[in-house]
Parts: structure tokens; sequence; C-alpha cells
């Protein structure tokens, strides 16, 4: 084996941390590692873009919970990974971002290219660190999977300049990786905790972004099913215990005035897990509101609208057996909630299956539930479409609805769903995006044909930015700026040799996502959207019903 270089010490390092697929773009800086990864066992996966590559990458950390890692040279390219880092920055996935740089020994090329990428991504994540030295690397490289996995995870960036890729290492073993446990919340944490739940009148659960970590599906299920505490998630916590389960009260997909917040307000006690404050918030703390238990991995941050009354620090799932342990069966208030979630799942369900041409965005949701099967996964990018999801798609299975609403960027859900397919090739998997989302980081059809990917893609067509659209309006403002055209969807899959449809009726929906599955392959779905319901539900609709809900408090 001996001796390597640097780029080969880097690659060895990167397999004996399990990493089986890199994904990223080549440049002059990174030829080394390239040279290297083609003799190893790890798979090399480019992409067209690097804003994708950091996309999927990130996305494997979250589905696996194991860094996913991405490769880009110095300057241009290492800089097209700075709104990726801020994607699992924020959503709390763990990746290794790996970028080239001119030599640090010599610079023959003097300033060509050269940005301080270090700098640049210090403040995107959650450490930036430039290898000075090949001897450094075996610990570096399991120093940098170890805080971009462990809580609160997110993405960590190692830069290799060109010489110190090339360079001779001596011969250092690599450091092995092992299993960690964290401590669960100390006995005193867990009575005040109890006390408090015993306490209340009517408790009411809330699964957060955190409770969406892939180890955390079953022990979360238990606890809900052993307290029978009603529960409602945010749009990250979703699908994190099983949504079909009698318990479930609904997505908050709003911050205020929703139907579900008809539980939230009259609750006095929220249980809140694994809550992010990343997330758009699901409900406004204040004065005469409900008091709030966070539990977590990592204490609350204290925020004008988050600032609990108790917490619960340690290993979730753990420290929620230990809870559910005390509370036995002295709770006597468990379902006091539970006769408002009749009315509340009604509303929602509103409207479902309206035969209207555009479509809805209630019955796309609707149709696209029907031809997922209960594994199957969904991953939006961002736009309107992004809120009838959160709020209206019921899930039975964990990571089923993958959605971001911490960054909330645009051009992210076809990497992520890619992703998805990637790592599990017999679920159906479907991207749904927006016109314009989908049209950020399309050219990326080609890499998800070239891996003979199965995914469908669902475009949903207002000719607009249609979120932005709507706030514009519910502001008041005059409709301007958000309007463009678009290619012929159908010609345009085709140009990627790959299928593409179009939805031309009410009814169309689910036969087009149902053939486009049993196709295989990658196909394209094009459907117009009647994005009026944004306003006549989502404003209108609710404030007559937040206006009249006063009196039945
Ligand atoms: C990269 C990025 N740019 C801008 C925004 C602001 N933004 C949020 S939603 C949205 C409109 C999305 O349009 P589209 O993808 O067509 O979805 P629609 O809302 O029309 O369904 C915009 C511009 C953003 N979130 N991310
Ligand atoms: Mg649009």
């Amino acid at each position: 084996m001996y001796p390597l270089n640097g780029a080969e010490l880097l690659v060895s390092a990167l397999e004996n941390e399990g990493v089986e697929q890199i994904f990223g773009v080549p440049g002059e800086e990174n030829l080394a590692v390239i040279e290297a990864l083609r003799l190893s066992k790890i798979r090399l996966v480019v992409t067209r873009h690097e804003q994708p590559a950091a996309f999927m990458a990130a996305t494997h950390g979250r589905l696996t919970g194991g860094a996913g890692v991405c490769l880009t040279t110095l300057g241009p390219g290492a800089l097209n990974l700075t709104t990726g880092a801020a994607y699992a920055l924020l959503g709390a996935m763990p990746m290794v971002m790996l970028t080239g740089q001119k030599g640090v020994l010599s610079r023959k090329q003097a300033q060509f290219q050269v940005v301080d990428v270090v700098s640049a991504m210090t403040p995107l994540t959650k450490m930036a660190h430039q290898i000075v030295s090949p001897a450094t690397i075996p610990s570096i490289v399991r120093e940098a999977f170890r805080i971009a996995q462990q809580e609160r995870p997110g993405p960590v960036h190692l830069e290799l300049p060109e010489d110190i890729a090339a360079e001779t290492a001596p011969a250092i073993p690599l450091v092995a990786p092992h299993t960690i446990e964290q401590p669960v919340a100390p006995p005193s944490a867990l009575d005040r905790a109890a006390e408090l739940i015993l306490e209340a009148e009517r408790p009411l659960v809330m699964l957060g972004a955190a409770a969406s970590r892939p180890h955390l599906a079953e022990p979360l299920s238990d606890f809900v099913n052993r307290v029978q505490i009603p529960f409602f998630n945010t749009q990250m916590g979703k699908g994190a215990v099983a949504g079909g389960s009698g318990l479930y009260m609904g997505t908050a997909a709003l911050s205020e005035r929703d139907y579900v917040h008809q539980a939230i307000d009259r609750a006095d006690l929220i249980i809140a897990i694994g809550h992010d404050t990343v997330e758009k918030p699901p409900f406004l703390m204040g004065a005469g509101g409900p008091k709030v238990l966070h539990v977590g991995y990592l204490p609350a941050t204290v925020e004008e609208v988050y600032f609990p009354n108790a917490e619960l620090i340690g290993d979730v799932g753990p420290t929620l057996a230990l809870l559910a342990d005390r509370l036995g069966a002295k709770l006597q208030n468990a379902g006091a909630l539970l006769p408002l979630r009749a009315d509340i799942l009604a509303q929602i369900a509103e409207r479902a299956e309206e035969r209207r041409y555009p479509l809805t965005p209630q019955r796309i949701v609707h149709d696209v539930r029907q031809v997922m099967p209960q594994d199957g996964i969904v991953c939006l990018d961002n736009g309107m479409y992004k809120i009838w999801f959160a709020r209206n798609y019921r899930t039975q299975v964990a990571n089923t609805l993958l959605l971001d609403n911490a960054l909330a960027t645009m051009g992210a859900g076809l990497s992520s769903a890619m992703m998805a397919a990637m790592l599990y090739p017999s679920r159906r998997v479907l991207a749904v995006c927006g016109d314009g989302g989908f049209m950020m980081n399309s050219q990326e059809l080609e890499t998800a044909a070239r891996l003979r990917l199965d995914l469908v893609v669902l475009i949903l067509q207002d000719n607009a930015y249609g979120m932005i659209r709507w706030k514009q309006a519910a502001d008041g403002f005059p409709d301007f700026g958000m309007s463009f055209g678009n290619p012929d969807f159908v010609l345009y899959a085709k140009a990627y040799g790959v299928k593409g449809s179009r939805v031309e009726s009410a009814d169309g929906l689910a036969p087009a996502l149902e053939a486009a599955f049993a196709g295989g392959g990658i196909h394209l779905v094009s459907a117009p959207v009647d994005y009026s319901e944004n306003i006549r539900v989502l404003i209108d609709e609710l404030r007559t019903y937040a206006a009249t809900s006063t009196d039945r408090k």
C-alpha cells in the first residue's frame, strides 16, 4: 500500500468511514483525488453543477444519518457549494464537503482562481478546515465525520491544496470509527417533566424537525402510543410517528390560525419533541398560551416565539422511554384534546376530490397520496405547493415527505429525490417541483438518466413564482414581477432522453403518475395548477375561521 500521497490517504480515510459514493464536479485542483477515487471502491457521481452535488450529499446524510460527501475544485466550484452548505446547516444534515485549492507551499499561478474558501465556508458549516499536511489526514477526516454526524448534525468543509494532495504521506494508521451513545436526561429532569405532564389538563405533543432523525422513528412511535397524548408535527417533523395513528391532529404548516391551531391554542402544555427553531414557527409562543416542555438532544434556543418553561435534554429515544415509565397509568388527561381531531382533519380534507381543471392543490395532494404506497417518498422543491403538501399529505412512515422548511431554498427538490431513489431503488420516489424551482437545477435530469434511476418528477405549472405572488397579493401589492414563460416540458424531457407527459384533465393526474411509475426510468409529468385556492383557503377561509373561533374557545 504505502507510500500513499495525500489524495490517496484522503480517499482511504473516506473508505474507512464507509463512504460509498461522492457527488461532484472535477477541476484541475482535485485531479489527484479523482485519480485516487478511480482506484478505490468509492463511486464518483459526476453532477452538472456543484449545488445539486451538495443537495444530494446532504440528503444522503438526512436519510441515513451517515454524512454524504461532495467534491469540487477551488474558487468557482467551491463557491457553488455554499447554498448546499447552508441547506445542510439549517436542515441539520450531516455532510462532508471536499474542495481543492492551489498549492500552499508554492504558488506558480499566483492568485488565479484563488478565493478564501475556508473563510467563506466558516459561517455555513460546523467546521471548515484547510489540510496543510498529509500526516493530519487520518485524524482530521475522522474528526470531520464525527462533527458532521453528531447532534446537532450538519456540514463540514475540508480543503485539500493540490501540493498536499500530491505529497507523499507518512505511514500513519487511519482512525477507526466507533459507536458513541449519548447520555440520557438525568432523573431530576425526568421527574420535573413528568410532574408538568401529570399536572396538565390538555397536553399536546409536537414533533419537530429532529424527530425525523432516521433512528428515532421507533422510539417516538413507542412513546406516543404508550402515553396516548395526541400529537401534531411541524413540517419537517412530518411522518416521525405514523400519521394514520388515531392520535394525529395535523401539521402546523402555518404559524397561526390554521385548523390545527384550534388544538394548539387550547392546549395548556405542549411537549415539543425535537423542535428546531430553524423551521418557520409552528405556533407563536406568547403570554397566556400553553406552557412548553422542550425535549431534545440539545437545549432549546431561546427566541421571541419559543422560550420553553422546562427542558428534558439527552438522547431522545431512551429519554422518552424513561419519561413514559414515570407517567405510567397516572396520566388522566392524555386524550383531553382528542375530540377536536375529527373536525380539524375534516376541514383539511375539504375539496380533496374536486374536479377542477387546472387542478387545485388539494386535489394534487390527494391524487399523489393515492398513487404513492405507504413507503413511497415524496421530495418537494420550494414553492406554494409545499404548504399544501405539509398541511394535507398524510404520512404513515418516517421520512416519506422530504421538504425543506429551514433554508427553504428552491432548486433542491430534484436532487433530494435523486438521492432517495439511489438509496431506495425498490420504493416509489416522486419529486414535486414548481416550474420556477425545477428550472433552477433541471440540468440534473441528465445525471438522473445517466444513473438509470427510477424517478417521477411532477412539475406544477403556473408560469409564475406562485408562492411569492400569493404573499404579494396577501400584502395588498399589485401583481408585478412574478410571471415567466416555460419550455414545453414534454419536449424538454425528450431532449434529455427521458419520458414526459402532460395532465390534461381534472381526472388525469393519478393515471398519469401511475403510468409514469409503471413505465420505470425517469418520467416528467407536467400539470397546470390553479392557485386561486391559496387566497380562498389560506387567507379568506382561515381569517373567517379565526374570527369565529374565539367563540368556540
Ligand atoms: C433560491 C431561492 N430563490 C428565491 C426564493 C424565494 N421563493 C420562495 S418560493 C418562490 C416561488 C417558487 O416558484 P415555483 O417554483 O414556480 O413554485 P410555485 O410557488 O409557483 O408553486 C420563490 C421565488 C427561494 N426560496 N429560494
Ligand atoms: Mg410556479
